[in-house]
């Protein structure tokens, strides 16, 4: 599969999802998310991959925001039906049917924070600056950054930052609780395939439905979500990976050969 601006490599059973736009830090054009959005699909689709890792090219910047000189000149229609569209493709990263890990390699501003917060772990280099500067340039976050950092770090320090247009380094978002490691720069991509590797030797369709309970059940009431567990949990015994696990326990082996059906 061809794409202009993103590069998508598979090894084995991990897929490997690179913004490659270096001549404006891997900014998002409406022509990337396009790629993005043809490249989740090929993802999605292919049942040989049970772990995703998504970065950007280079080692100053993971995506630093929507393209500014894009969006510039854009009318109130146009903004709309981007807006729409690209909801949609930061929505299906979300709800993508694998594990999503964002290894975030420098800069992750705006649409760049947004697209990392829409992946389920972040792992950051030292170098990596998170913010949402939109009020800075006269708009508000436009992919989901007033809902999903908010749910990430706690309302007070999303509106702080957002307000503010502050941008944070690596320390400060490990601080705040919106990446979950921060390591050296020339260790992220390691980093980010060993995270992979351990979620991938469980059974693939139990990680899967352990992604939809917990995405789906922090939008509802505890009681919606505990019974949306249950539903969850009663599908697993229909999976020929239930009988594999338990069985490899009694057996006392190690070894597990998860199928992922
Ligand atoms: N857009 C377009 N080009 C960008 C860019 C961006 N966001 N960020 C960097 N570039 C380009 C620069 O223009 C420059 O290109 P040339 O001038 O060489 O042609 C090249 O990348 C290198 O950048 P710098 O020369 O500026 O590099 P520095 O190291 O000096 O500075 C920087 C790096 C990341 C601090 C700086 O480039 C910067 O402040 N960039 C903008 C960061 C930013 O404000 N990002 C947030 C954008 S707002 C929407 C949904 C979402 C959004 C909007 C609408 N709808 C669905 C409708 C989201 C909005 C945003 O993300």
């Amino acid at each position: 599969m061809e794409f202009k601006n993103v590069i998508l490599e598979k090894e084995g059973k991990l897929a490997i999802l690179t913004i490659n736009r270096p001549k404006a830090l891997n900014a998002l054009n409406a022509e990337t998310i396009n790629d993005i959005d043809m490249a989740v699909d090929n993802i999605a689709k292919d049942k040989g991959i049970e772990a995703v890792i998504v970065t950007g090219s280079g080692n100053k910047s993971f995506v630093a925001g929507a393209d500014i000189k894009e969006m510039k000149d854009m009318s109130v229609m146009d903004g709309r039906e981007w807006a729409i569209y690209a909801n949609g493709v930061f929505r299906k990263i979300e709800t993508l049917n694998k594990p999503v890990i964002a290894a975030v390699n420098g800069f992750a501003l705006g649409g760049g924070c947004e697209i990392s917060m829409a992946c389920d772990i972040r792992i950051a280099s030292k170098n990596a600056k998170f913010g949402q500067p939109e009020v800075g340039l006269g708009i508000t976050p436009g992919f989901g950054g007033t809902q999903r950092l908010a749910r990430h770090v706690g309302m007070g320090r999303a509106k702080e930052l957002i307000y503010t247009a502050k941008i944070v380094g690596a320390e400060e978002a490990y601080r705040i609780g919106l990446v979950n490691k921060v390591v050296e720069q020339e260790e992220l991509m390691d980093e980010a395939k060993k995270l992979a590797n351990s979620i991938m030797k469980n059974a693939p369709v139990a990680v899967r439905l352990c992604k939809q309970a917990i995405n789906r059940g922090m939008q509802v009431d505890i009681d919606t979500a505990v019974n949306l567990e249950a539903e969850l949990f009663g599908e697993c015994f229909s999976t020929e990976d239930q009988t594999e696990g338990m069985t490899a326990f009694m057996e006392k082996r190690k070894e597990k050969n998860f199928k992922n059906r």
